[in-house]
């Protein structure tokens, strides 16, 4: 193990800012020294509670989160949140809108703020956010706050990544049915219905409960709860403070904490064989051999399916 990366390891255990930081920065490249970093973290000790935020562009995940934050400071907790954005990773601009509403939190020492976006292919964040949940675990957050985009695959399985998951929409008529289409019911422990400021909060929690009713087979005996808040002036959140807090219960309670551990574990490690397998599949298709069998198809010497077999068996024998 490199001692440089240990060496900022044990600074992040300290609680300085910058080391934690730049350990997020190494965790988030991958290669060696997210290995060597994960390495020297050890064996996670789960002991943080971790929020999933998720729901549409524009939900109120920001501002949820904020007041997540102050209501999580009035207890005197410390709280660090990721905002994940699989969209922005070239404008980086929702990110921006993100660091602007959290900013009355900037100066607050027992808040940590950080945002990732994909840097070329998704699967890595799929990899990282575990990685990043564990960094902040061991620079002493007993509160994790995750805030994703619900619109695809990726997004739902960063959810995955937190204990409760909480699914934002918004009053008004579908939103509810959108929500069912992205796949964010089966992940949802409590759904907010934010902006209830607005019209339509009753037909939402109507369409919202329908659907639950018909879609939770999953035999857990936790009825997602349905919130109703305002997150920019504060209304609901103290309910939905209790919402995570008696799902957090009955996680224990259950044994569905154990289980949701053995599940990560899993995706973590899927997560990292993914990010592997297209790392030597960009380096193969970046070679000579990738080159003369894309002739020979254009050709019709091939057909795709026989060149990508050739291109693997290269692969194997290390000659591509
Ligand atoms: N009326 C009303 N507006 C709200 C409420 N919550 C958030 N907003 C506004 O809705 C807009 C979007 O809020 P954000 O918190 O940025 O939403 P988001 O889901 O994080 O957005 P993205 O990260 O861009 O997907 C902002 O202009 C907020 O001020 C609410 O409860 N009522
Ligand atoms: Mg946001």
């Amino acid at each position: 193990v490199t001692s440089r990366v240990v060496e900022l390891v044990d600074a992040t255990r300290r609680g300085d800012r910058v080391a934690l930081a730049r350990l997020l920065s190494v965790v988030e490249n991958g290669g060696r020294d997210a290995r060597d970093a994960v390495a020297a973290l050890g064996p996670l000790a789960a002991v943080a509670g971790i929020v999933g935020i998720t729901g549409a562009p524009g939900a109120g995940k920001s501002s949820l989160t904020a007041a997540l934050i102050a209501r999580v400071r009035a207890t005197g907790d410390r709280v660090a949140v990721l905002a994940i954005d699989p969209t922005s990773a070239f404008t980086g601009g929702a990110i921006l809108g993100d660091r602007v509403r959290m900013q009355a939190h900037d100066t607050d020492d027992g808040v940590f703020i950080r945002s990732m976006a994909t840097r070329g292919h998704h699967g890595g964040l799929t990899r990282a956010t575990p990685q990043a949940v564990a960094v902040l675990e061991a620079a002493g957050y007993p509160w994790v706050l995750l805030e994703t985009v619900g619109v695809g695959q990726v997004e739902v399985a960063v959810a995955g990544a937190a204990d409760t998951v909480l699914v934002v929409v918004n009053p008004g008529w579908g939103d509810g049915v959108q929500a069912n289409k992205a796949g964010l019911l089966e992940i949802g422990d409590v759904f907010v219905v934010n902006k209830a400021d607005r019209d339509g909060v009753a037909e939402t929690r109507r369409d919202l409960e329908a659907m639950l009713t018909l879609s939770r087979a999953r035999g857990e005996d936790w009825q997602p709860p349905v919130i109703e808040t305002v997150a920019i002036n504060g209304r609901g959140i103290e309910e939905l403070w209790r919402a995570i807090e008696s799902h957090r219960e009955h996680l224990a309670a259950s044994g569905e904490q154990a289980r949701r551990v053995e599940a990560r574990a899993r995706q973590e490690v899927r997560g990292i064989v993914l990010e592997q397998l297209t790392a030597e599949a960009d380096i193969a298709c970046a070679g000579p051999k990738f080159e003369e069998l894309a002739a020979r198809v254009v050709a019709r010497e091939l057909d795709p399916y026989a060149a990508a077999d050739e291109l693997r068996g290269a692969m194997q024998k290390g000659a591509q």
